[in-house]
């Protein structure tokens, strides 16, 4: 990552960059910096995790000197119920520099996967620290794919940009432009809440309209996927015609029906039932 520094164009993400050549993970180190008070904007990168984490205890592949691994402290004075739309609007931010840097238009999958080719090409994961009605830091940690081979086993879920490529691209620059995109979307969100990110979620969202199961606190639930709520939970309408809202889970899209969805956010909501 040499001359990320003299190229990056923010006015506060990475003031100050941590720079790690093997780390356990970027978002342990992160959340440590800021339990002792380091600032909003301070950015840890990795040129390799030992324990790359992903949610819910998963692993995060994390090969040397290929990727980028990530870890933003924020401080937004928010609400802890909303901190959802962290993650919401840093999907959009890693889209928009994945269609900036290399002229792909990735798909986002709620709540936190950029797919490219069906294939999981970065993912996000944040952990926040709070009280109950405010927020004291949140930890974005991004891993995005970029010059990696993806190992064997993950051939089937995973994607590089160099894969889709066909060559390596760089990380510094991309880097630099990631940062500069979340700085704008999270300066966006700030200012204008929820309003700013739902119709630029809804463009590259891959499951607007598309039956979706969604797997959620051991319950399976399966249904026409209608879109987000203003706290970042996405809203779907079961074969039963109950409204469903999920506030974490592991979404698989079954088959797309733009008409269908089209036609179901016409009707009125009939019963309301909150999965938590
Ligand atoms: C995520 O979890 O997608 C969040 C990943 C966040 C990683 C970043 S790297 C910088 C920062 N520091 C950390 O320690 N973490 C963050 P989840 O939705 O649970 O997806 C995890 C699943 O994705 C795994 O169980 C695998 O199936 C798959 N996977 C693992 N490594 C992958 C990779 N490099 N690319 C694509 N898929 C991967």
């Amino acid at each position: 990552m040499i001359g990320l520094k003299n190229i990056l164009n923010t006015d506060f993400i990475g003031k100050d960059i941590y720079y790690f050549k093997e780390i356990d993970s970027t978002n342990n180190k992160a959340y440590e910096l800021a339990e002792k008070g380091a600032e909003e904007g301070i950015v840890i990168i990795a040129e390799s995790q030992t324990r790359g984490k992903g949610r819910l205890g998963r692993r995060w592949e994390s090969p040397y000197g290929v990727n980028l691994y990530t870890s933003i402290i924020l401080r937004p004075q928010i609400s802890p119920n909303i901190a959802t739309l962290i993650t919401i609007m840093s999907s959009i931010a890693v889209s928009d520099a994945i269609n900036k840097s290399f002229n792909i238009v990735p798909q986002i999958k709620w709540p936190n996967d950029i797919i490219i080719n069906n294939k999981k090409v970065s993912g996000i994961l944040t952990e926040m620290d709070s009280n109950i009605s405010l927020v004291n830091f949140i930890i974005l940690g991004i891993g995005v794919n970029l010059n990696m081979d993806v190992p064997e086993y993950l051939k089937d879920k995973a994607i590089s940009i160099k894969e889709i490529m066909n060559k390596e691209v760089s990380r510094v620059e991309f880097t630099a432009i990631l940062f500069k995109m979340i700085e704008k979307w999270y300066n966006n969100f700030l200012k204008k809440g929820f309003e700013s990110i739902i119709y630029p979620w809804n463009r590259y969202s891959m499951m607007e309209g598309k039956l979706i199961k969604v797997s959620s606190h051991g319950e399976t639930i399966e249904g026409y996927s209608i879109g987000l709520d203003r706290d970042g939970a996405l809203i779907l309408r079961d074969r039963n015609g109950i409204i469903r809202r999920v506030i974490a889970g592991d979404v698989t899209v079954i088959q797309g029906d733009k008409y269908f969805s089209d036609f179901l956010k016409q009707e009125n909501v009939i019963k309301q039932e909150n999965v938590k």
